[in-house]
C-alpha cells in the first residue's frame, strides 16, 4: 500500500456558511465548490490549502451520521482522508493485518470518487478515509 498525501480533513459543522466565514474569509481559503453526497445525508465544501484540503461537512437530515456525530461529540474534526495508489488493495492489506473495515469495498464519495472507510476502533478512535487516486 502506498499513502501518498492527505487528501482531506473533514470537519463537521452545523451550517456550511459559518464554517466557510472562518476558513475561507477569515483564514484565507479559496472556497472551490459544494457538493451534496445525497447517499451519505451530508453535504460538503471544499476549502483546498497546499496540496490537501479542509472538507465540511454539514448534515441534510436529520438522521445524517453527520448530525449524530455532532450531537454526540459536538463540531469538529470528523475525518481524516488518506489518498491510495490502489484503494482494493489497500483494503485487502489491512484487512489482512486484522484492522476492521466499515467498507469492505470501496464506495462513491464527493468528486465521485471511490472511497472507504476503516474502524475507528482500530485506527485510535479516528475516522480514517482512504480514496483513491484520480488516475
Ligand atoms: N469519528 C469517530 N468514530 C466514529 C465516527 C467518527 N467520525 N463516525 C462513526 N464512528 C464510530 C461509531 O461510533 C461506531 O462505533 P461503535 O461500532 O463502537 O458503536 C462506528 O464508528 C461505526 O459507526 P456507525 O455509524 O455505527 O456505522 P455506519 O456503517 O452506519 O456508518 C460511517 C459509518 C463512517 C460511514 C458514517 O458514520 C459516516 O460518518 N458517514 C458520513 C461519511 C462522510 O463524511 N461522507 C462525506 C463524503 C465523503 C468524502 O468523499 O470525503
Amino acid at each position: 500500500m502506498k499513502i501518498l498525501k492527505v487528501d482531506h480533513i473533514g470537519v463537521a459543522v452545523k451550517n456550511s456558511d459559518e464554517g466557510i466565514k472562518f476558513f475561507s474569509n477569515l483564514l484565507g481559503l479559496k472556497f472551490e465548490g459544494q457538493e451534496v453526497v445525497a447517499e451519505q445525508k451530508v453535504k460538503t465544501t471544499f476549502l483546498p490549502v497546499g496540496d490537501t484540503e479542509v472538507e465540511l461537512l454539514e448534515a441534510t437530515e436529520s438522521d445524517s451520521p453527520v448530525a449524530k456525530f455532532i450531537e454526540k461529540r459536538g463540531e469538529g474534526i470528523h475525518h481524516i482522508a488518506f489518498v491510495v495508489d490502489d484503494i482494493e488493495a489497500a483494503l485487502k492489506e489491512l484487512q489482512d493485518a486484522g484492522i476492521g473495515l466499515i467498507d469492505t469495498k470501496p464506495r462513491i464519495g464527493a468528486g465521485n470518487k471511490k472511497i472507504a472507510f476503516l474502524h475507528p476502533k482500530h485506527t485510535f478512535g479516528i475516522l480514517v478515509e482512504l480514496c483513491e487516486a484520480k488516475k
